[in-house]
């Protein structure tokens, strides 16, 4: 038995492998590449991505746009439990699931890829059965309340100067509530890897013709 009580991680998520994490990354970038040199993009951007572009012949550089990028591999967080002082931290944590799939391997399902103008994520479609390490508070977007499930499931590529990481989630709920309204997005065609939507605002996504599989373990970052 333990003497002291669990020490929790600062969260809880789906680690990718190195190799993984790396292809993900190269996939990124080069929809932030294809992305920055659209027609339609580059008239939106000035608006969006703060004035960037003078010259319309001139290539926004995204890459340098969402200059924070996640340290080491990239993950898919279930849980933040900031070292269990976030609410609802020790039930997660004690979840028979969470425990069982503690150190296990996963393939991830990688579905879209989005930008707005405070972040670049993965869109990421669970299973049934990574549904159940899902936890059941996190599909939250203020004011408008919960939304389905699952809903929030992303992996963050990079942040806009002066944002955190916490916000791609927000982001990708926001996407969700538009669809959720009947917001289909504006098709504006098909790019490298599928096809690409604007939802106003700065908002794009690109849903992918061929989803991508990602290696991944469960498990918890301590900082
Ligand atoms: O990109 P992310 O999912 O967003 O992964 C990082 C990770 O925890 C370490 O910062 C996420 N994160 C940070 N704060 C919160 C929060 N309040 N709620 C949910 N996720 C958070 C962040």
């Amino acid at each position: 038995p333990a003497l002291e009580k669990d020490f929790l991680p600062l969260y809880y998520g789906w680690f990718l492998s190195k190799r993984s994490s790396e292809n993900l990354r190269k996939t990124g970038q080069a929809f932030l590449d294809e992305l920055a040199s659209i027609k339609v993009f580059k008239k939106e951007s000035n608006k969006h991505f703060g004035g960037a572009i003078e010259d319309p012949k001139m290539k926004l550089d995204l890459t340098s746009y969402f200059v924070k990028r996640p340290p080491g591999v990239l993950h898919c967080t279930t849980k933040f439990t900031d070292f269990g002082k976030a609410p609802g931290s020790e039930d997660y944590a004690q979840q028979e699931g969470v425990k069982s799939s503690y150190g296990k391997a996963f393939f991830l399902t990688i579905s879209a890829l989005f930008i707005t103008p405070r972040t670049a994520g993965a869109r990421v479609e669970l299973s049934e059965q990574q549904m159940l390490l899902w936890p059941g508070d996190v599909d939250v977007l203020p004011p408008t309340g919960s939304l389905p499930k699952g809903s929030r499931a992303h992996i963050t590529l990079g942040c806009a100067s002066g944002t955190e990481a916490v916000q791609t989630g927000l982001d990708l709920l926001e996407f969700v509530k538009l669809e959720k309204a009947g917001n289909k997005g504006e098709e504006i065609g098909e790019i490298g890897g599928g096809k690409l939507l604007s939802y106003g605002n700065g908002m794009w996504m690109i849903l992918l013709s061929k989803k991508i599989e990602v290696r991944a373990i469960f498990g918890g970052y301590y900082g």
